[in-house]
């Protein structure tokens, strides 16, 4: 049998520039290489507050631009998270093995619940839903941006913990990150990962934004007051527009950009980024034309994993003496 492949996108906001380098691109490249299963993880978003309108609609779009970002159907499930009532059966078993300790500790955790007021206990959980998804299809390999290396260190720790007590059912997931785009900084502050969530319209490239736009954020991008591009040591603006160019376009090397104003290194860039979309953007199109075809998709993917899923809740019950 191949390596199962899982992944999601919590349809929380406009999915941006990071989401596609640090995970979609590498979900198209590999997908043939697995029998892969891409998921729209909407139980993970509501562990903070979304507007129940505007989510539903959102997990329509995030599908659709699964699809336009070359994720195909027919050989990749695609499948929303709350369809699947294992997701959040087998959470719960995995939270009764997992210390509270080790949710402590997770940094996205920290940084999420010092934005709340009243911090939900989902928010805790996150990681054991995740690792959840994860150990249901019984995924060899995870490609995630670096940003999730810690919560899939954790899944590997609560995996090998239910192995021990419960004897082996769980297989230990890999983390897979792309060589190029792990981890896009902010535009407007190349300290801060850039984010759905992030306030700010100079912030992120939204996967649909239109070439005018682009261009305008790009140019407006935070650099240093250096003049000019000096490949050998750019500051974290510079480089971390190098690293969407070179993402985005083969031909932007260190060499092709050493010396160029930052004005013209920014138009190259801009010019990069508007070319990957562009195809991505049409596509996105096509797909929502027929407003039936994407509740279609999910539908067929819901019911090709649906029995991996219960098979998997059904043998850790079993495991744990539960009544199945
Ligand atoms: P939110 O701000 O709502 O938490 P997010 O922008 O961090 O959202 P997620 O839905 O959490 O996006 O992430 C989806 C995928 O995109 C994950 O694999 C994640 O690692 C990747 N990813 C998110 N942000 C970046 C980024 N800035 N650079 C590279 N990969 C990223
Ligand atoms: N937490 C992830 C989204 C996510 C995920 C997963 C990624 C939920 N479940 C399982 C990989 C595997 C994030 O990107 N914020």
């Amino acid at each position: 049998m191949k390596t199962r492949v899982f992944s999601g996108v919590q349809p929380s906001g406009q999915l941006h520039i990071g989401n596609y380098l640090g995970a979609l691109k590498n979900w198209a490249e590999i997908q043939s290489l697995y029998q892969s299963i891409f998921c729209i993880v909407d139980l993970h978003a509501v562990t903070v507050y979304q507007d129940p309108a505007v989510l539903s609609a959102k997990i329509r779009e995030t599908a659709a631009l699964f699809i336009a970002a070359g994720i195909d159907p027919e050989q990749s499930s695609i499948i929303v998270q709350s369809s699947v009532p294992a997701h959040a059966e087998l959470a719960w078993l995995l939270t009764c093995v997992t210390p509270v300790g080790w949710l402590n500790r997770m940094t996205q955790f920290k940084a999420k619940a010092e934005k709340q007021e009243t911090v939900g206990d989902g928010l805790l959980q996150y990681p054991v839903l995740m690792t959840a998804d994860i150990l249901l299809y019984q995924a060899g390999v995870v490609p995630v941006g670096e940003d999730q290396s810690q919560h899939l260190e954790l899944a590997r720790d609560i995996a090998q913990r239910f192995n021990s007590i419960y004897g082996d059912l769980f297989i230990m997931p890999a983390t897979h990150l792309p060589a190029v785009g792990a981890r896009i900084m902010g535009l407007d502050d190349p300290a801060q990962k850039m984010s759905k969530s992030a306030p700010g319209s100079g912030h992120a490239i939204a996967l649909l934004d239109d070439p005018k736009t682009i261009q305008k954020k790009i140019a407006r991008a935070t650099t240093d007051s250096l003049p000019a591009v000096n490949a050998e040591s750019m500051g974290p603006g510079i480089a971390n527009l190098f690293t969407i160019g070179q993402a985005c376009e083969d031909s932007i090397t260190r060499e092709s950009v050493d010396g160029m104003r930052y004005g013209d290194f920014k138009k190259r860039i801009a010019e990069a980024v508007i070319a990957r979309l562009e195809p991505i953007q049409r596509r996105y199109l096509e797909v929502t034309s027929d407003p039936a075809y994407v509740p279609a998709i999910l539908t067929q993917g819901r019911d090709r994993v649906l029995p991996i899923a219960e098979d998997t809740v059904c043998k850790a019950k079993r495991a744990m003496g539960l009544y199945v």
